[in-house]
């Protein structure tokens, strides 16, 4: 058992307890050093700690969402379904925390407020709203890239009697909707995830969706024993070939263009991927996220698709988007999303049509008509990516702000260092592979070149490592270049930065592949920290001069 370390000087702070922040201090301590952990929320858990909404589950199969560094835990820990629920992960999280005795690390229910890093003793002073202060040489800021909750600011908000809740912050305690007239706005992962479930347990449903979602079912169900045994005997190849492919697990993209095969076989590849499942439709071609006619194809398949399970062809049509290409944003991974509208306790308001007016005590007053609600359940998503990062008043060298750095857009060295800001490290951040890989091995990857990068400064004698504002400008021009071969810069999605107000639009993650990235970041170390300046401490260099 490792006792907490409540030093005021630490070689580390690692933010955040969710997937990413357990792995650090779990790491970081085996690399024997000491480490202090602050998480705003009351345990570990992260993302699974806070997105407790009816019906919430990951869209990457359990056996490849689950941390691949122990191979006593993987052989260990037995998956239930093939898609977990949020309260399975959450037990897995928890039972990983215990096993690694994590928690001891962290100081709970503590918002890390500030951090300034000093340059004369190459040391960064955080400080928490709970009135800690302590100095690291190194911090982790594993505070998620969907964790700020985005509330919208609807005129008349305040005015509302009844209850208001948003998915991301959903109450540990649970929320009782039976007999409730519940009105759910927003249709992304969360919206399409809940309204199924919400329908399902309250008197009447409304649903206020602005931009209608591309959403396959998941085909989601329980692992037998076989299954299960296969899937333990299988780890360590399915690991291999995750961290050499594309999107953090296991499947390959179908090689093939859309545009070459016969309008049968393309069919029948459609419907392959589709019984797949969720995110993996994606990868039914090649092309189809590279080349408008190729996404064509599969976006007319899946619109034959919606209109084969909606009953009402008006509401068909008002459930299929016509403003993106399908996959531009993330396809949601469904149970029985499109059919709830079949449902006679639920509605369907498109605000494109009719725009809310505002809130008022008993409701909704859209297009004139007020719609009465209990309960208002904001499924808004979050300022994801630099959100969490930016409510942090971080400073650099010369006291920078990074908000204020990240103006006209954020800046980070392979998603995971930024110029001017030495010895702090992003998980997740911008400009790295984010969603469109593997979360958690994603944060494994990031986590362990983290503590390599921490431990060749230490053999090097060397205080602070740092990207230059080169190697930064490159590695924004190589991602952009990457971007622009794809069609996602065409969503007005929050990998754009454009469902936030007044934040700067531009695609703001790697789309090389997450194999290809992985290449990238151990040909970095391996080659010494090209790009970066590992320099000595402050005084020494002094001294030389
Ligand atoms: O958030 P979103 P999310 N008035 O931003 C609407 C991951 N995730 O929480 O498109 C009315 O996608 C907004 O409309 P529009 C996953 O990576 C994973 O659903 O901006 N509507 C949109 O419909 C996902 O991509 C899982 O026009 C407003 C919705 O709210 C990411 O988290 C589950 C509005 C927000 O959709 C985010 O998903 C859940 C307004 N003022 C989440 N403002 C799984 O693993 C926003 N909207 C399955």
């Amino acid at each position: 058992m490792t006792a907490e370390h409540t030093g005021s000087d630490v070689d580390v702070v690692v933010i955040g307890a969710g997937v990413a922040g357990m792995y650090a201090m779990h790491r970081m301590r085996a690399d024997g050093l000491t480490v202090r952990g602050f998480e705003a929320g009351p345990d570990v858990g992260g993302t699974w700690q806070f997105n407790r909404y009816p019906g919430a589950r990951c869209d990457v199969e359990s056996v490849d969402y689950s941390y691949s560094f122990s191979d006593e835990l993987q052989q260990e820990w037995d998956w239930s379904e093939r898609y977990a629920t949020q309260p399975e992960i959450l037990r897995y999280l928890e039972h990983v925390a215990e096993r690694f005795d994590l928690r001891s690390g962290f100081r709970f229910d503590t918002r890390v407020t500030a951090m300034d890093f000093d340059e004369a003793t190459a040391r960064w002073t955080v400080r928490t709203d709970a009135g800690h202060e302590v100095t690291a040489r190194h911090v982790v800021l594993a505070t998620g890239s969907l964790s700020q909750v985005n509330l919208p600011d609807i005129p008349g908000l305040d005015d509302f009697d009844g209850r208001i809740l948003h998915t991301g912050a959903w109450p540990r305690d649970g929320v009782d909707l039976a007999g409730k007239r519940v009105g759910v706005i927003g249709t992304g992962s969360s919206g399409i995830q809940s309204i199924p479930v919400i329908a399902g347990q309250a008197a009447h449903l409304t649903v206020f969706q602005r931009t209608p979602n591309f959403s396959v079912p998941a085909n989601n169900h329980p692992i037998d024993d076989q299954t299960r045994a296969e899937h333990k005997a299988g780890y360590a190849e399915r690991r291999y070939k995750s961290f050499r492919s594309g999107g953090g697990s296991p499947f390959l993209p179908n090689p093939k263009s859309a545009l070459e095969v016969s309008a049968a076989e393309r069919e029948a590849e459609f419907e392959h991927y589709w019984a797949k499942g969720g995110v993996l439709f994606g990868k039914t071609f090649a092309d189809q996220m590279s080349d408008i006619r190729a996404n064509d194809l599969a976006r007319e398949f899946a619109e034959a698709k919606i209109r084969a399970v909606v009953n009402d062809p008006e509401t068909a049509d008002k459930l299929i988007p016509t403003d993106h290409p399908i996959g531009t944003k993330r396809i949601v991974t469904d149970s029985g999303y499109f059919q709830t509208y079949n449902r006679d306790n639920v509605d369907l308001i498109d605000l494109r049509a009719t725009p809310i007016d505002r809130i008022e005590a008993g409701g909704i007053r859209v297009g004139g008509e007020l719609v009465e609600l209990d309960v208002l359940v904001f499924a808004t998503g979050f300022d994801a990516i630099t959100g969490a990062a930016e409510r942090i008043d971080i400073r650099g060298r010369g006291g920078a702000l990074l908000r204020d750095e990240w103006a006209d857009g954020p800046r980070a060295h392979l998603g995971l260092m930024v110029d001017g800001f030495p010895n702090m490290y992003l998980v997740s951040g911008p400009f790295g592979p984010g969603v469109l890989a593997n979360m958690v091995l994603g944060s494994e990857l990031h986590v362990n070149w983290i503590a390599d990068a921490i431990a060749a400064l230490d053999t090097r004698g060397r205080a602070t490592i740092e990207p230059t504002a080169q190697a930064v400008d490159d590695w924004l021009t190589h991602c952009a270049e990457l971007g622009a071969k794809t069609l996602f810069p065409r969503a007005n999605s929050w990998y754009m930065g454009a469902n936030i107000e007044g934040k700067p639009r531009l695609f703001m993650l790697y789309a090389g592949g997450f194999g290809r990235y992985r290449e990238v970041l151990c040909e970095v170390a391996a080659d010494g920290y090209p790009g970066f300046e590992l320099a000595p401490a402050p005084q020494e260099s002094a001294a030389a001069r």
